[in-house]
């Protein structure tokens, strides 16, 4: 089921290596002007709108948007115990390695009497929002709303559709996962309209603009967040799950076969891609991908999501190609199943999975790691959620009057440059006689 792209013997530019796998295409354009219509209901109608909204998308009339505390206890009180102690082994992982990200202050003297120190501040507000559609993913609860604390943000709010098999209510587990997070503050809401929610408040529900919205979603999500940036503040797009695996002749073929298929589970859309100098291996993996995939529980989304375009077992000469096509490529999740794992050289990826035993089903869930990761290229540019997302770089400048002085020739040089003498005056005014200004020597 999944396809052979022999790439052997053929010198590609890195545009050329990735064209032969295509990225599952994201109709962006198209769920933008949709998403951006819901925003806007949001804005104008608020409740109403988005009680419309969930009449539409969801089939659930009536229901409370904001969930009341007994809905929270309550999910918590029937959790499974083993969900429950798996969830918290995830917050205390997550935990220990988010309050790791938090970046030092820095204090730099530029010259005596000259600092400027830039020290992080977190973000005061955040919505966080969690999908609730083919799966769903209380370990997102967990890996949004733990850095945002870490960090220190003092107000988080989480969303998920209503779900009319439970009523209208959110999934419990969500609920449960929120309630151990200390999140008192959720709404049933889902996809574009909560995004919208989130961004322009609801004063009929008594939700408050926030400063920054995070979490995955669809496209309308996804195309939610562009619609509301500038508004506020919105983490990388987590779209449909990616996964490559670089693997050499020492990888094991039924563990990158396991791996692959994991993956490929989310989303018909996800994309499943094996990169490899070994014919051997791309042959053996090929073969217990089919065994395996047919026997999982949702046998039909993953043979799907592995007969997409977006899935192949890439064959190349060597690794040197291999690592070009992987940082073309610059997936969400990179598996390396390599004898020398040269992790170094692989720049762009969301996470970086290195050797057998580190899978991606464990950053989903228990590595510590984060499991909101950028998608569709993505992490070129930007990165996966952490403590650093809900925090701001903020400079202090604190110069004395000497070390103004110092600098004061060039300050009404440059000023005189560009036109705007009172920039310049605005500096020689400390050093004029006293008798022009109050109070300094
Ligand atoms: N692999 C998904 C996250 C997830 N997996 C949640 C299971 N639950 C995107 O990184
Ligand atoms: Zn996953």
């Amino acid at each position: 089921m999944l396809r052979t792209i022999d790439l052997r013997g053929r010198a590609l530019t890195s545009a050329e290596l990735l064209a032969t796998v295509p990225r599952a295409t994201a109709a962006r354009e198209e769920a933008l002007t949709t998403a951006a219509a819901i925003v806007h209901d949001v804005s104008e109608q608020g409740e109403a709108a988005l009680r419309a909204q969930a009449a539409r998308f969801d089939g659930v009339e009536g229901h409370d948007i904001r969930v009341p505390a007994a809905h929270l206890d309550e999910a918590l009180q029937t959790l499974d115990p083993a969900v429950r102690t798996a969830l918290e082994h995830a917050i205390e992982r997550v935990r220990t390695a988010s309050a790791a990200q938090i970046p030092a202050p820095s204090v730099t003297e530029l010259a005596p009497g000259a600092r400027v120190v830039q020290r992080w501040q977190p973000v005061r507000r955040v919505g966080v929002y969690v999908p609730g559609g083919k799966a769903v993913y209380p370990s997102s609860v967990v890996m949004n709303v733990v850095p945002a604390q870490v960090a220190g943000v003092t107000e988080v709010a989480l969303a998920s559709p209503p779900q009319r098999e439970n009523g209208g209510r959110v999934h419990p587990v969500i609920l449960a996962a929120a309630k151990l997070l200390g999140v008192e503050e959720v709404y049933a809401m889902g996809g574009a309209g909560a995004i919208g929610a989130f961004a322009h408040g609801v004063a009929s529900l008594g939700l408050e603009p926030v400063d920054v919205v995070t979490g995955p979603g669809n496209n309308f999500v996804a195309a939610a967040k562009r619609a509301v940036a500038g508004l506020v503040g919105t983490d990388a797009e987590a779209g449909a799950t990616e996964i490559l695996i670089v693997a050499d002749d020492t990888a094991d073929p039924g563990l990158v076969a396991a791996d692959l298929i994991s993956q490929a589970e989310h989303d018909e859309q996800a994309a499943a891609v094996l990169v490899t100098d070994s014919a051997a291996l791309a042959y053996a993996v090929a073969a217990q991908t089919a065994g395996r995939a047919a026997r999982t529980l949702h046998a039909e989304r993953v043979a799907a999501a592995l007969r997409g375009p977006q899935s192949a077992i890439v064959l190349v000469d060597d690794l040197a190609v291999a690592t070009a096509f992987s940082n073309a490529y610059a997936p969400e999740h990179l598996e390396l199943h390599l004898a020398d794992p040269k992790a170094d050289e692989f720049v762009h990826a969301g996470a970086v999975f290195v050797g057998a035993d580190s899978p991606v089903s464990l950053g989903d869930y228990l590595a510590g790691s984060n499991h909101v990761l950028p998608t569709g290229g993505q992490a070129r540019y930007s990165a996966g959620l952490s403590a650093a997302t809900f925090l701001r770089p903020q400079q202090l400048i604190e110069y004395d009057r000497a070390a103004l002085e110092a600098v004061r020739d060039d300050i009404v040089a440059l000023a005189n440059a560009e036109h705007l003498p009172a920039h310049g005056e605005a500096v020689e005014a400390r050093f004029e006689p006293s008798d022009e200004h109050s109070g300094r020597a």
